[in-house]
């Protein structure tokens, strides 16, 4: 996809601070970092939202949730707890149409997103 930046990320067209990567999914710090730590959890595979997925491909991004939520809350002992969100389709507030996972570390009960 031409002009798609997560595929612009994922080639590496585009910086970004990776945290993961592999022969499927990169991992990356989202740009605006609702709490610090907020990574994005993409597959390679340009596909726009949840609708797109086969079972195959579901298995191949979503199974790396649980390492990659360990390894973020490894690196910091104040990360308390973690949101994990997917937003499909623009009425559910997509806005980056290559789909994604935000891991949001939360620190206390008290943080806000910003
Ligand atoms: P969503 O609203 O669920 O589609 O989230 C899209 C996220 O993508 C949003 O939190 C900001 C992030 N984002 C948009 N452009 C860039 C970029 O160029 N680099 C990075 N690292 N993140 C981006």
């Amino acid at each position: 996809m031409n002009d798609c930046i997560f595929c612009k990320i994922i080639s590496g067209d585009i910086p970004s601070y990776v945290v993961y990567e592999d022969d499927d999914v990169k991992a990356f710090l989202d740009i605006t970092q609702a709490t610090p730590g907020h990574t994005l959890l993409v597959p390679k595979q340009h596909v726009t939202d949840i609708f797109e997925y086969d079972e195959l491909l579901a298995t191949k991004v979503f199974s790396k949730l649980p390492i990659l939520a360990r390894a973020i809350k490894a690196i910091n002992p104040e990360i308390k707890g973690m949101n994990i969100i997917n937003n499909n389709g623009r009425v559910a507030y997509q806005s980056v149409f290559h789909s994604h996972v935000h891991l949001i570390p939360r620190y206390s009960s008290s943080d806000e997103f910003k």
